[in-house]
């Protein structure tokens, strides 16, 4: 049983819960750190018992250490849930991003997003692509029940916001994400701290990959598509890991006339070796969803990834071959 509900819906049932639990995906971005800690600040203040949880295992990127609850969030192998507690997952156009089993054991699924393809996979769906971040739906959510928005409760709202849009120069950045800004702003949100420390505490591993990514950088397709890629061996060297690539693919992306970037990097686990793939779409005219789709992976028209077995340049040519039938 599934269906679609609005904000006000969750505006009215959020404050009569009585045990909820928080969650997002995995390797967390600023959209879905920002979300599970907005939310944990209001179910504290409302009273509501609840619990946070993050599947997987990458750290919380230092750059979001800044926000108060961090230590509270549960992580690695999830306890069974108790099947009356409400799970509300943020941010997540999948399941297959979660731990099915945690699904199974629970109350009402709550599934709060902005991603296009969002697969409807809750009890309860909140679905909204012109949202601009997941954290501009919890927002809508909060001032819909007249719920208390202090500045710390703000400052998760506006990362999820400032990060999703790309500091508001993304094409998501509507005017509502401005008005947005603007009250979180008159709510007491220092955005220039914000910005100082998202975007101006660059650890040393993470200047030292992206030179490597660079080094590694090819054009393909007449300049059109964009590739690099990373070995284990680079990030052993840089002494980085999977929290010092945000930002690489931007990089690639704003190259004068690339049309697609594609960013690969190795990943070595217990399962063996993988590509993890990240794409990105300068105008949308090439869809990077339905490449990323074709390898099991997800996102939007201009944003997407997949995981691959083989080799990065095995994978590049893959990606080369797919770009070209759309150019
Ligand atoms: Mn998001």
């Amino acid at each position: 049983m599934s269906r679609t509900v609005g904000v006000s819906d969750l505006a009215l049932r959020l404050p009569q819960e009585h045990d909820i639990t928080i969650m997002a995906h995995e390797n967390p971005d600023g959209d879905a750190v920002g979300c599970v800690v907005a939310l944990m600040l209001m179910a504290q203040k409302l009273g509501v018992a609840h619990r946070v949880y993050l599947p997987g295992d990458t750290p919380i990127s230092p750059e979001y250490s800044f926000l108060p609850g961090l230590e509270d969030i549960e992580r690695g192998e999830f306890p069974k849930l108790h099947s009356n507690t409400s799970v509300y997952i943020m941010d997540s156009a999948s399941a297959s991003r979660l731990d099915i089993s945690i699904l199974k054991c629970a109350g009402d699924c709550i599934n709060i997003d902005h991603h296009q393809d969002n697969d409807g996979y809750g009890t309860l769906n909140l679905v909204d692509p012109t949202a601009a971040s997941t954290t501009q739906i919890l927002f809508n959510i909060f001032r819909a029940g007249d719920l208390p928005i202090d500045a710390t409760i703000g400052t998760a709202l506006y990362l999820g916001l400032v990060t999703d849009t790309g500091r508001f120069q993304y094409s998501n950045t509507t005017p509502e994400a401005h008005r947005m800004a603007a009250y979180l702003q008159e709510a007491g949100v220092d955005v220039n701290r914000v910005f100082s420390l998202v975007y101006e505490r660059t650890p040393l591993p993470k200047t030292r990959l992206l030179g490597i990514a660079l080094d590694r950088l090819t054009l393909r397709l007449d300049g059109a598509l964009a590739a690099s890629s990373l070995s284990a061996a680079d990030f052993e060297a840089a002494g980085a890991d999977e929290r010092h690539t945000e930002g690489i693919i931007d990089e690639l992306r704003r190259i004068e006339g690339v049309r697609v970037a594609a960013f690969v990097r190795e990943r070595v686990s217990d399962e063996g070796t993988q590509q993890k793939v990240s794409l990105r779409s300068t105008d949308g005219s090439v869809d990077v969803a339905a490449i990323a789709h074709l390898e099991g992976g997800g996102g939007h028209v201009r944003a997407a990834g997949f995981t691959a077995d083989g080799d990065a340049e095995s994978v590049i040519a893959w990606l080369e071959r797919e770009v070209r039938t759309r150019l």
